[in-house]
């Protein structure tokens, strides 16, 4: 670790946005003062990961050039702290070309471990079947490399054609294993889907399942408290993000109101929640970074999140200051 620091360039958050277009070589440290969190490149759609007492935030790497107004992401970045502010950005670990059936489109993403693996549940778009489509990627490290996990996409937009006929329901995987042992993928736009994924967690157990969900956008994540499960996601357009709760990951879901207003300058308001260190956070990307950050130049953010007695989330406090450092 001690040489990987001393291998590190410093690169202080608010410098230049020279770096935007450079991919990381080898580690780079970045010493953070607030929200957004990045201010060297646009950062999108993040998941956060704790292993081994580390926190590891993954994130799209957003790549519109200033003529363009669309969602253009070809890699995807891993950032690790455990402190909050001083964070540790690892070289690329992967990208949407990694998986030879995919055409691009590195949307959202979520890193889980099993059995010493991680496992990198993405979307792309499929080269052959239209749309969009579910790949894994797979590593022995959180910070990868990581390489295609099947060699073939694991949700393709042909299987769920009979919920909805769009192209882009099939993205935003989330991947819960539940106490049993019993892995989940959960995913959709529009629609909510979920299936159980076999031990090897590069295959479907199972039939594709709905959960229904009021205003459901995209960006399904699942976490746990205490009995509770929560399912977060963003809901109506622009996103807000909404919960629901349930004593079970598969449901019956009770639906319990916004959790998260809109945030600032993105229509988008894609969110992680994970507990680390005692303190749960709440990350999710706005498009306030400098003079140029909007819906398609998104930066990731953390905040706090705080629960009421009875298990409720409360409404996340959107700051510019972020979070404190922690020991
Ligand atoms: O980054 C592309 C898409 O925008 C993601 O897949 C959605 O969640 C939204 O944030």
């Amino acid at each position: 670790m001690l040489r990987k620091l001393l291998k590190a360039s410093m690169l202080l958050a608010g410098s230049a946005f020279t770096a935007m277009s450079l991919s990381a070589q080898s580690d780079t440290i970045i010493i953070t003062s607030g929200n957004p969190l990045f201010t060297h490149k646009y950062t999108a759609d993040p998941a956060a990961l704790v292993h081994d007492g580390v926190f590891y935030l993954y994130a799209g790497h957003d790549q519109c050039p200033p003529d363009r107004e669309r969602y253009q992401l070809h890699e995807w970045l891993v950032f690790s702290t455990t402190d909050m502010k001083t964070w540790t950005e690892h070289p690329v670990p992967l990208r949407a070309k990694d998986f030879a059936w995919a055409k691009g489109d590195a949307w959202a993403a979520q890193v889980i471990e099993r059995n010493g693996k991680f496992y990198w549940y993405v979307t792309v778009s499929h080269a052959d079947i239209h749309g969009k489509a579910i790949g894994v990627a797979v590593s022995d490290s959180p910070t990868g490399p990581f390489v295609d996990a099947r060699g073939s996409a694991i949700i393709t937009n042909d299987m769920t054609t009979e919920y909805t006929k769009i192209s882009w329901d099939d993205i935003d995987p989330t991947v819960w294993i539940d106490d049993d042992g019993q892995a989940y993928l959960i995913w959709g736009n529009t629609q909510c889907y979920y299936a159980k994924l076999k031990d090897n967690m590069i295959e479907l157990d199972g039939p594709v399942m709905t959960f229904d969900l009021p205003r459901f956008t995209e960006a399904p994540w699942i976490h746990k408290k205490d009995d509770w499960y929560y399912l977060s996601y963003a809901s109506e357009f622009p996103e807000k993000i909404c919960y629901a709760m349930s004593r079970s990951v598969t449901g019956p879901w009770e639906y319990k109101g916004i959790l998260n207003e809109i945030a600032g300058n993105s229509n988008t308001n894609h969110q992680a929640i994970i507990q680390y260190k005692g303190q749960w956070y709440f990350v999710y990307h706005n498009g306030a970074v400098n003079t140029a950050g909007s819906s398609y130049r998104r930066s990731v953010c953390i905040d706090y999140l705080y629960y009421n007695e009875d298990g409720t989330m409360k409404r996340v406090v959107m700051t510019t200051e972020g979070v404190d450092k922690i020991q």
